[in-house]
């Protein structure tokens, strides 16, 4: 290969990596757009108690809660190939009739999409049904991502992880 044509590759690898970077950044700036995701990764001890949650709004100048409730699954403990439900309780809601999705993964591992929408049942009150499939890797720890999505299609999410018995 001559000067010129290593140059040319060069030049091409760099022109790359400026086009890569753009679309990382357009993608960041997308997600800060319509999702603000709380920072805090709440363990929790499912099987024994509900689950406490809070999401609070990061984009306004003035740290308020958006979202504060508990999540609880039945029956307990909670194992894998069983029907699940998943009983979300409100007790502080800043969003007019919220959608309430729940996305359930495993942390590092691709366990198919799973996904549970919560139905309204009264007042503060959601509920669905799902099941935690068998990890055929062994591990146990799953991760709920409740997922609110307001009428202006904002949405706002905090995690809950939790040890499944299998
Ligand atoms: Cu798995």
């Amino acid at each position: 290969m001559n000067l010129f044509k290593l140059k040319i590759l060069l030049l091409n690898i760099l022109l790359l990596l400026v086009i890569c970077k753009k679309e990382n950044h357009h993608e960041h700036r997308h997600n800060e757009e319509n999702h603000i995701i709380s920072q805090t990764l709440n363990f929790c001890d499912a099987h024994t108690s509900g689950c406490e949650f809070e999401i609070w709004d990061s984009d306004s100048n003035k740290e308020k809660i958006i979202v504060k409730g508990v999540l609880n699954l039945n029956p307990k403990p909670v194992k894998a190939m069983e029907n699940i439900e998943f009983q979300l309780m409100l007790t502080q809601n800043q969003l007019m009739e919220p959608e309430i999705l729940l996305d359930l993964s495993m942390p590092g591992m691709y366990m198919g999409d799973n996904k549970v929408k919560l139905k309204k049942i009264s007042k503060n009150m959601y509920r669905g049904y799902g099941v935690f499939p068998e990890c055929m890797s062994n591990h146990r720890r799953w991760n709920i991502k409740i997922i609110f999505q307001d009428k202006n299609q904002k949405k706002f999410s905090t995690d809950i992880k939790f040890d499944i018995i299998q």
